[in-house]
């Protein structure tokens, strides 16, 4: 967005002069999220004349209101209604109903709960091969990083196998993950300098979402099921495919590494897991209200709208702060403590609505069985030198993370 381009400050709304996509914000993100909760319900950013919600309940307003928060301008903070997308519009995440509708029919389908009953044996059996190559090392004594090791490579083989690729390039898929998820902020630094190696990547993705790259029976191979079904065009099919190499490798690689962070830095909170691993699920749970692998997403008003009293004129961008409603003192009991006893229910870090996110039921999944086979092998996880991060628009992401893993 270009600073003629930003509206005017407007009368009777609190202002908070920050910017979030800032290094320092992304890096520490959680002071700030303090600020944004307290100055306010609904707060007014200069920097890019938007509108922003850090508490819990107006946050889930917004994600339950598709009719007056439209998605189909973009949920980043271009708006598309004034600038043209930086790529083809995804077919789910940035449409409405009644083209939404038919996209989302087609992905639930394939992500259902009968999916993930027929995938668990196999997923299973991979976190089981990864981890007891994890415990062969721990034994030997070596210090693990946990992002390449654990966090990445198991998303990378479970995720794409499901989908059908070959083995060959996934590591564009974390590339690509990278570019677009800053590509829903600002064009700042981080964006600029993701996107510089973007051509050779969205070539390679856009190139395995075709049918001949795609395993019979997988995901992807069902979409174009769908498509000779005539649910949607031929056309289509690659654009859903790329959907789920969108939003299916970068989300969860995350959401495990974020977890096994937690986990190392609330020795407590492991050894309850260690002692019952049939917790994993529920520590997955929290560690994703803890700390949101997807940070932020923005809306757009469709027309004038009132938020928690504050009217907004069409054409507003909102962002909405999953992480920050996530610690709402007024949703959650003690929100700073990281406590796997707790039933995070109602947690936005699949977001809300219709948009919630359609592979939770497989991110779960993923998330339950990396924790589960670690609690069982290891007595203790301790960090072994300073994490590093992956400063990003949108995720919470490590670069690394050095672990000392105890065996049971
Ligand atoms: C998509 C897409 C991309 C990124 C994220 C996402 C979290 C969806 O291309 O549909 O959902």
């Amino acid at each position: 967005m270009t600073t003629d381009s930003v509206p005017a400050a407007p009368a009777g709304v609190p202002v908070l002069d920050v910017d979030p996509f800032s290094n320092a914000l992304l890096a520490d993100p959680y002071p700030y999220h303090e600020r944004l909760r307290a100055a306010g319900p609904v707060v007014w950013m200069p920097k890019y004349g938007i509108y922003v919600t850090g508490r819990h309940e107006p946050v889930r307003q917004v994600l339950n209101d598709h009719e007056s928060y439209i998605s189909s301008a973009g949920v980043g903070l271009a708006n598309f209604s004034k600038e043209p997308p930086f790529r083809p519009k995804s077919l789910i995440l940035e449409a409405d109903p009644p083209n939404h509708t038919r996209a989302r029919t087609i992905l639930s389908r394939i992500l259902s709960p009968r999916t993930v009953a027929q995938i668990r044996e196999s997923f299973a059996q991979e976190a089981d091969h990864l981890l007891d190559g994890v415990l062969e090392a721990a034994r030997r004594g070596e210090i693990v990083d946990g992002v390449p090791r654990i966090a990445e490579a198991y998303p990378l083989k479970v995720f794409p196998d499901a989908v059908g690729l070959g083995s060959d390039g996934r590591e564009n898929l974390l590339l690509y993950g990278d570019m677009i998820f800053n590509a829903f902020g600002p064009r700042n630094e981080l964006l600029i300098r993701s996107a510089e190696k973007v051509q050779p990547v969205t070539a390679w993705i856009m190139a395995h979402c075709q049918r001949a790259m795609l395993r019979p029976g997988g995901f992807g191979d069902q979409i174009y099921q769908a498509a000779d079904a005539g649910e949607i065009s031929q056309d289509e099919a690659p654009m859903l495919v790329r959907s789920f190499l969108s939003a299916g490798v970068d989300t969860t690689v995350n959401g495990i590494g974020n977890a096994l962070w937690c986990l190392a830095t609330n020795p407590e909170a492991y050894a309850r897991l260690h002692a019952d691993p049939s917790l994993a699920r529920q520590a997955f749970e929290e560690s994703l209200r803890y700390e949101s692998a997807v940070q932020t997403f923005f809306r757009t008003t469709s027309r004038e709208v009132e938020l928690t009293g504050i009217p907004m004129p069409a054409g507003s961008k909102v962002l909405t702060v999953l992480a920050a409603a996530n610690r709402d003192e007024r949703q959650w009991p003690d929100p700073d403590r990281f406590d796997i006893g707790r039933r995070p229910t109602g947690h936005m870090a699949f977001g809300s609505g219709i948009h919630g996110c359609v592979g939770q039921v497989v991110a779960r999944l993923e998330g339950e069985l990396i924790l589960a086979g670690i609690a069982k092998r290891f007595a203790r996880i301790e960090l072994a030198g300073e994490p590093t991060r992956r400063l990003n628009n949108t995720l919470r992401a490590l670069a690394s993370l050095p672990l000392r893993l105890i065996p049971a």
